[in-house]
């Protein structure tokens, strides 16, 4: 018989009668009055292996301990009645064991291996190995293998060419900080990991490549949050003669299989919000559309009004279902909330029959009241909660944050909710000394229709960028890029970028351009992002096998660490003395 014949945990009540060789690490061992029950688990789940007291391997059995590596050739039986397990796929059978070897020993794990309890982070990825051995761990980096696979399929179906770009290179302008690797034949020079691969994709499109993907692996020094890491992987897609709705198209088909390989059923077409409506309708450029609750725009209620606080002020409003029983306590804390996001003040009214009580309410009229209850429509019981601000997007993003708070015990109906957001604005604010900050990256097309306020009037410029946003989450983005080089100079001095910076850090992408740039746009998906919801998991670092903790250093083979002296000397690097 072969070293194995079958994985553990893929043993059903059809395997019956079957003679299996099975391998894997003790889970855990039980005697019971001579009989010695093993659960041997592999990376497809835990089969129970029974050994009575006349079996040759029982006296080894007995010397079991958790994770030691075994061998066992026996045969697949039902369990007796009664001893059935609803609750593990292999329940219903067991292995009877005609032969136990041990292939090797193990020292305690550091902690248990078992699904139920609760282990610190910092430990599980010092032992990320021993980590991994758990079933929920294993299923997400199956999960991520096989949406990998299915994404490759569907790109390659649509006629991409999948092509790796350097991970050597220069820096790319995702608006992060890079991670830079000096060069030792050249000291004093430094190689920057790719934020993306965006430069090269498009180089691609000029050399003719015309559909491009990559599970393209990118670097960005930013500060880590559940849903960021220094090193992520990218679904990077690039074509040419195509337009937006192209780019979406492929997108959705490649996504969309994606999810039906995992959930086994394909999502709904992914409804369209361009981003003024997802502000308005949400308070978010990534709305989470799985619960209503959605804002309103009371501004011309308060249009002419004598209080103060709204007067000539975008006002924005949401009605809360039934938290008009919220306390005193808890209303100053979403006050306070607010504030610390910026907003002036709150304002909240409890709805009571027809009526609503409130303390601001002697500051408006009868008028201003009827208008704002034809406005939000409210119920007895609910909570209406106000803000207001000189500038909509500010009161819209402050009550959007108030939205999710309160909104989290609602959403569940809808587990997976993908919105395309469209026509993001081109730039997201100005610099003090008054440079627009671009909201996507610099190769980002401006909206034909508004190319002649680029620089009169930036911040109402639409662009041809799109993200795709799934349970609020951004999943992923992209554009439609500048092709011509004019444009992308115009832009770049817009930023600030001269033409000697230019030239200098881009001077190959826009000399490309001098020798026949077709159209061209891109997207790219956030992978560890997508898997981490398709696993129902809160955090990336829950389908990365050996990500960095929440501040940058991995437990397991302790980087970053110093390097030796002699190494930096070859690099041409000193470092300042500790004080
Ligand atoms: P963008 O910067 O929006 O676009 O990145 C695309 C997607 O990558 C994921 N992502 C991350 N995931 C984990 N950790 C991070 N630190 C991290 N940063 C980004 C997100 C995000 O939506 N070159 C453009 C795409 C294009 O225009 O084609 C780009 O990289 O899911």
């Amino acid at each position: 018989m072969s070293l194995r014949t079958r994985y553990a945990g893929t043993l059903r009540a059809s395997d019956e009668g079957a003679e299996v060789a099975l391998c894997g690490w003790v889970a855990h061992r039980r005697d019971h009055g001579g009989v010695v029950f093993i659960d041997l688990r592999d990376r497809e789940g835990l089969v129970q292996v029974v050994l009575d007291p006349t079996s040759p391997g029982c006296a080894e059995a007995h010397r079991l301990r958790s994770e030691y590596v075994i061998r066992v050739e026996g045969t697949v039986r039902p369990r007796p009645e009664g001893t059935v397990n609803p609750n593990l796929p292999t329940g219903e059978v067991e292995v009877a064991a005609a032969r136990l070897e041990v292939l090797n020993e193990a020292e305690p794990p550091p902690f248990p291996l078992d699904e139920r309890v609760e282990v610190d982070e910092n430990l599980r990825l010092r032992y990320r190995y021993l980590d991994l051995r758990r079933s929920k761990m294993a299923e997400n980096l199956k999960v991520r293998s096989r949406l990998v696979s299915a994404l490759r399929a569907a790109m390659d179906a649509a006629g991409f060419i999948d092509v790796e770009t350097p991970t050597l290179t220069r820096s790319t302008p995702e608006g992060a900080r890079d991670f830079l690797v000096p060069s030792r034949l050249m000291p004093g020079t430094f190689f920057a990991l790719p934020q993306s691969p965006q430069l090269f994709k498009q180089l691609l499109m000029v050399a003719g490549i015309d559909r491009y993907y990559q599970v393209a692996r990118c670097w960005r020094d930013e500060d880590l949050r559940a849903d960021r890491q220094f090193e992520f992987t990218q679904l990077d897609v690039e074509a040419s003669f195509v337009d937006q709705e192209d780019v979406l198209g492929f997108i959705e088909e490649a996504v969309a299989s994606g999810v039906e390989a995992i959930t086994g059923e394909r999502p709904k077409p992914f409804p369209r919000l361009s981003w003024a409506e997802a502000m308005g309708r949400y308070g978010s450029d990534k709305p989470d559309t799985r619960f209503a609750m959605e804002l309103s725009d009371c501004s011309a209620v308060f249009a002419g009004s004598s209080f103060n606080a709204f007067a000539s002020k975008s006002v924005v409003g949401m009605v809360v279902p039934g938290r008009g029983d919220l306390g005193r306590n808890q209303l100053d804390g979403l006050s306070d909330r607010a504030k610390s996001l910026g907003a002036a003040g709150l304002v909240w009214m409890r709805v009571r029959d027809d009526v609503f009580e409130a303390p601001v309410l002697k500051f408006l009229s009868e008028e201003e009241q009827d208008g704002l209850r034809a406005q939000l429509s409210p119920s007895p019981g609910d909570l209406v909660l106000l803000v207001a601000d000189p500038i909509a997007r500010k009161a819209q993003t402050v009550l959007g944050a108030l939205r999710l708070d309160l909104g989290a015990p609602e959403r569940l109906d809808e587990p997976l909710a993908f919105t395309w957001v469209v026509d993001f604005p081109l730039f997201e604010a100005i610099t003090d000394d008054g440079r627009p900050i671009p909201a996507h990256h610099p190769f980002t097309r401006p909206h034909p229709d508004d190319l002649d306020r680029l620089e009169s009037d930036p911040l109402s410029v639409r662009s041809l960028a799109y993200d795709l946003v799934l349970n609020g989450i951004e999943l992923g983005s992209g554009s439609v890029r500048i092709h011509d080089r004019e444009l992308q100079q115009r832009i770049f001095s817009l930023l600030g970028i001269g033409p000697e910076d230019a030239a200098e850090r881009f001077g190959f992408l826009l000399d490309a351009f001098r020798y026949g740039a077709p159209p061209h746009a891109g997207f790219a998906v956030g992978l560890d992002r997508l898997t981490m919801i398709l696993t129902g998991e809160t955090s990336i670092r829950e389908v990365i096998a050996f990500p960095k903790t929440q501040s940058g250093s991995d437990p397991l083979t302790g980087a970053p660490a110093p390097v030796d002296p002699p190494q930096l000397r070859d690099l041409g690097i000193s470092l300042p003395r500790p004080h």
